[in-house]
């Protein structure tokens, strides 16, 4: 039976709703109004998600499945070089479909680990905690309900034993390169000498397949993106008329900045309500809301990375068309 730790905040109480609540106020009071990637991921943000998976479009969830399922042992010896228990914390790791390739070649191999999945949102959670244990008979599960950080605080402070982390799906790539390395220097500060960490990481490349997989023919991602603001109107009582606003995704080859916009479609007032607040909120006609940055990297801005946050080079993972990476990262 898996056990769970949760954070107080991500209970449902109202204090979580209050702080969703003023980082939606203060995003979109913001001059260049933006909200919150990470707030994609209620319920059917999760299923949207799952669809964008899917779809041929969408390139980075191929390119890494088949990393994960053509080289499992060859991921899997990096970690057993070294000997002994270990836990094996993932960050944000869905429903498993990738990681659970490496985490059934480790309990098969009789690997003596601990794995700690980290997440928001708490259907995955109690997925992973029902599901997991059937596909993978044997394996020992801590799930970690909560946000990164929290998390991994408290993940660090259970673990008594050398770590693995995971951090899959290019799911860096929704902070700045920036943030990133704060991050990273944050992870890092967790970790002890001979620690790892496993980065799923997005290439630079063509610019038109990477705008391409953030525009799919069927749409699913501009629904993804509108479903924030069916989120804001049912949990903050607002009155967002989702018609009035258009999914507008864009790509800088240069920076590697894939960047996606809800434009206003014309001049409108939007209000929400949490507790005794009010609040008001204009748009202009043509006025964009950041929704979400996805970052693409080149190998040697990784490298820099890595080594800026205190890590050496342990090894790299690309998918046969050189679009993607999995990078070890040894502390
Ligand atoms: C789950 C954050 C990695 O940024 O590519 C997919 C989310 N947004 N399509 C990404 C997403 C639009 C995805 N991550």
């Amino acid at each position: 039976r898996p056990n769970r730790i949760n954070s107080a905040v991500t209970n449902g109480t109202t204090s979580e709703n209050m702080i969703f609540y003023r980082d939606v106020v203060d995003g979109l009071k913001a001059d260049m109004k933006h909200l919150q990637s990470k707030y994609f991921y209620d319920a059917m943000g999760d299923r949207l998600f799952q669809r964008i998976m899917k779809s041929s479009a969408y390139y980075l969830f191929n390119c890494e499945l088949e990393i994960f399922s053509k080289r499992t042992a060859d991921l899997a010896s990096l970690i057993l070089q070294q000997d002994g228990p270990f836990d094996l914390i993932e960050l944000g790791p869905g429903d498993c479909t990738k990681s659970g390739y490496l985490l059934e070649y480790l309990v098969k191999a009789n690997a003596d680990f601990t794995y700690f999945p980290i997440d928001i949102s708490a259907s995955i959670i109690r997925y992973i905690e029902t599901e997991l244990p059937q596909r993978i008979p044997g394996i020992k599960i801590t799930s970690l309900e909560g946000e990164y950080d929290d998390m991994l605080t408290k993940a660090a402070a259970l673990s008594a034993h050398r770590k693995v982390i995971l951090f899959l799906g290019s799911n860096l790539g929704n902070m700045t390169p920036k943030q990133s390395l704060t991050f990273s220097r944050k992870i890092r500060s967790h970790l002890h000498t001979g620690d790892l960490i496993l980065i799923g990481l997005d290439l630079k490349k063509d610019p038109r397949i990477v705008l391409a997989a953030y525009n799919d023919k069927e749409g699913i991602t501009r629904q993804f993106n509108l479903n924030l603001l069916k989120r804001i109107n049912r949990e903050l009582k607002a009155n967002f008329d989702l018609s009035k606003f258009e999914h507008y995704p864009t790509y800088d080859p240069a920076t590697g900045a894939c960047k996606s916009y809800l434009v206003s479609l014309e001049d409108q007032v939007v209000s929400l309500i949490a507790g005794d607040n009010l609040e008001m909120i204009s748009f202009k006609k043509g006025e964009p809301v950041y929704m979400e940055l996805s970052h693409k990297y080149t190998i040697d801005e990784i490298n820099r990375m890595a080594q800026q946050a205190g890590f050496s080079i342990a090894g790299f993972f690309y998918d046969s068309k050189g679009w993607f990476v999995d990078a070890f990262w040894r502390a």
